[in-house]
C-alpha cells in the first residue's frame, strides 16, 4: 500500500485516469489531490466525483474549488466571486457541467465538497506531512471547509510565497514548522524559472526547497508546444515521482 499526492489537474480527468494506471493504483493504495482539480480543462466534475465516491481518495479545498463552493453555496459571496470564478479563472466551463447535474447530484457533490479538509497533517514512516494547496496556517490543520472563515480558507489557498502579487511573497513561512509541506497552485515550471539557477526550468518535476515540495505540473497553461506540463504525481511513501505529460 502506498501514499501519493497530486495537484492541480484542472479539468483533465482523461489525463487524470490515464495517469493512475500509469502509476498502477490499486484499491490498496491512498490518493490526495491538493485542489484546484476543476476549471480551465472541461471535466473538472467528473473529476470531483470520481474521487468522491472512490474510499481510497480524498480532496483538499484549492483556491478554484473555495471559487466554486462561494458562488454555489453561499449567494451572499457571489458578488465577491462571480466574475472571478466564471471568467477571470475559466470556472465557466466548470459550472455549465455543474448546471447538468440533477438536483441531487448538485446537493451531493457540494455537501461532499464542503466537507473536504484545507489543511491536512499526518505522519507517515518517520514524516510529519502537511497537505495544502498553497499556504499555511496552523490554526486550519485538518479542518474542514465549512468550519473555517471566509479569510481564512482564502489566506491559505489563494497566499503563496512564490507570487509577487501577495503580500506573503518571499516571506518562508514554512522554515518555522517540522513538517514536510507537499502543495501546488503555482506551476513548477514558472517557480523553477523564477527561483532556482538551474538551466532548465521547462521540465515536468517538482521543485524542491527546504521543506516544501511543489508539485503543480502546470495543467493550468493548457495543452502547450511550448510547455512541458502535466500532472505529477508523488508517492509520498519513498518521495519518488511520476509525471504524467499533457
Ligand atoms: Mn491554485
Amino acid at each position: 500500500m502506498a501514499v501519493y499526492a497530486v495537484s492541480d489537474i484542472h479539468g483533465y480527468y482523461e489525463l487524470f485516469i490515464s495517469g493512475l494506471d500509469k502509476i498502477n493504483f490499486t484499491d490498496g493504495d491512498f490518493l490526495w489531490c491538493l485542489g484546484d482539480s476543476i476549471d480551465r480543462g472541461k471535466d473538472g466534475i467528473k473529476i470531483l466525483q470520481h474521487i468522491m465516491v472512490h474510499d481510497n481518495m480524498d480532496l483538499i479545498i484549492g483556491n478554484h474549488e473555495l471559487m466554486m463552493l462561494n458562488n454555489l453555496c453561499n449567494p451572499a459571496n457571489n458578488g465577491i466571486n462571480q466574475s472571478l470564478w466564471l471568467d477571470t479563472n475559466e470556472g465557466r466551463v466548470t459550472y455549465e457541467q455543474f448546471a447538468l447535474l440533477s438536483q441531487e447530484e448538485r446537493a451531493l457533490l457540494l455537501n461532499w465538497l464542503s466537507s473536504r479538509y484545507v489543511i491536512k497533517t499526518f505522519e507517515l514512516g518517520n514524516r510529519l506531512f502537511c497537505l495544502t494547496h498553497s499556504y499555511y496556517n496552523d490554526k486550519c490543520n485538518n479542518k474542514r471547509f465549512f468550519e473555517l472563515s471566509y479569510s481564512d480558507a482564502w489566506s491559505v489557498t489563494w497566499s503563496s510565497i512564490w507570487r509577487e502579487d501577495f503580500l506573503t511573497h518571499a516571506l518562508d513561512i514554512y522554515a518555522d514548522y517540522a513538517y514536510t509541506f507537499i502543495n501546488g497552485h503555482v506551476p513548477v515550471q514558472q517557480v523553477r524559472r523564477w527561483y532556482s539557477n538551474e538551466n532548465e526550468w521547462n521540465k515536468l518535476e517538482s521543485f524542491y526547497r527546504n521543506n516544501v515540495i511543489n508539485i503543480d505540473g502546470g495543467c493550468a497553461m493548457g495543452r502547450s508546444n511550448e510547455f512541458m506540463n502535466g500532472i505529477i504525481f508523488l508517492r509520498l511513501d519513498d518521495l519518488q515521482e511520476f509525471g504524467i505529460t499533457l
